[in-house]
């Protein structure tokens, strides 16, 4: 039988209450309509209170789940979460130049909702000279995106430049998420694509608790879409509306902050 069912891939940690990391992205490949494959490289002991303890897996190991999906499964886009530290990002940069996993959604995983950190400083500049241009598309959030250009990011005409500086790094296309005016009733997120064509993707702000695993959410529902042919303009709106509606109907998941609802989409049947 041949391969040719949709195959997406996340390389990244494992969240045990299930709210974010390769859980929160296995959600979204299956709603997706998309068979989801995990290189584990972390698990972290969290909860809607916090990370309360993570390790990382041996780097031999990380390099050989690369080799066993490449020998057998036809991976058609693949997406990054947590990366942990600098080491594990040449690991997984060597294998991503090794075989071809699809094209790249690159969500450089900063620093969790609770301020805990899940990838370390020392390792910005790693992600930057390694994976940047790799990727088809880059999803850092407001934060992350300070981070990585090293500059603070006050205004609209800033994260207009930092997408273009991000895009100058060799990334392909750029969402940088959630720039919220306090007095607006939207959270606007700012895409710069290969083409040149830019925007601002607004979208409702909902005042909860419940939004583990947004970010996880859109790049994985972005490299779903990738996996099934679907053009990147098309897929970072479907992963926008996506995650909107996952925020729209909370779930009571945990006691304080929870996850965000998938099944507030519809889900697509391969
Ligand atoms: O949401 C970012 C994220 C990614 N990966 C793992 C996490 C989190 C946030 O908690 O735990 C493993």
């Amino acid at each position: 039988m041949a391969n040719e069912f949709p195959q997406a891939m996340v390389i990244g940690g494992s969240d045990c209450d299930g709210s974010a990391g390769i859980q929160a992205d296995l959600h979204s490949f299956f709603m997706r309509g998309v068979y989801g494959t995990v290189a584990l490289t972390a698990a972290v002991a969290g909860n809607s209170y916090g990370i309360h303890d993570s390790v990382t897996l041996p780097l031999p190991f990380i390099a050989k789940e690369f080799d066993v999906l490449h020998d057998d499964l036809d991976i058609k886009a693949t997406k990054t979460g947590m990366l942990a530290d600098a080491d594990l990002i040449n690991t997984v940069a060597d294998k991503l130049e090794q075989y071809d996993f699809g094209q790249l959604v690159l969500d450089p995983v900063i620093m969790t909702k609770f301020g805990d950190m899940l990838l370390e400083e020392a390792a910005y500049e790693t992600l930057k000279a390694r994976l940047i241009h790799l990727a088809t598309v880059m999803t850092p959030n407001f934060y992350e995106a300070e981070h990585i250009v090293g500059r603070k990011l006050p205004d609209k005409q800033s994260i207009v430049d930092a997408a273009k500086e991000l895009q100058d790094l060799g990334c392909k296309n750029i969402i940088i998420k959630g720039r919220r005016d306090p007095n607006a009733a939207t959270v606007d997120d700012y895409v710069l694509l290969e083409n040149g064509k830019s925007f601002w993707l607004p979208a409702k702000f909902y005042s909860t608790d419940r939004r583990n695993g947004t970010g996880d959410t859109l790049s994985a529902v972005i490299a779903a879409e990738l996996a099934k042919g679907n053009d990147v303009e098309s897929a970072i709106r479907i992963g926008r509306a996506f995650v909107s509606n996952a925020i729209s109907e909370p779930i009571a998941v945990g006691h304080k902050f929870g996850p965000i609802n998938h099944w507030a989409n519809e889900p697509i049947r391969p």
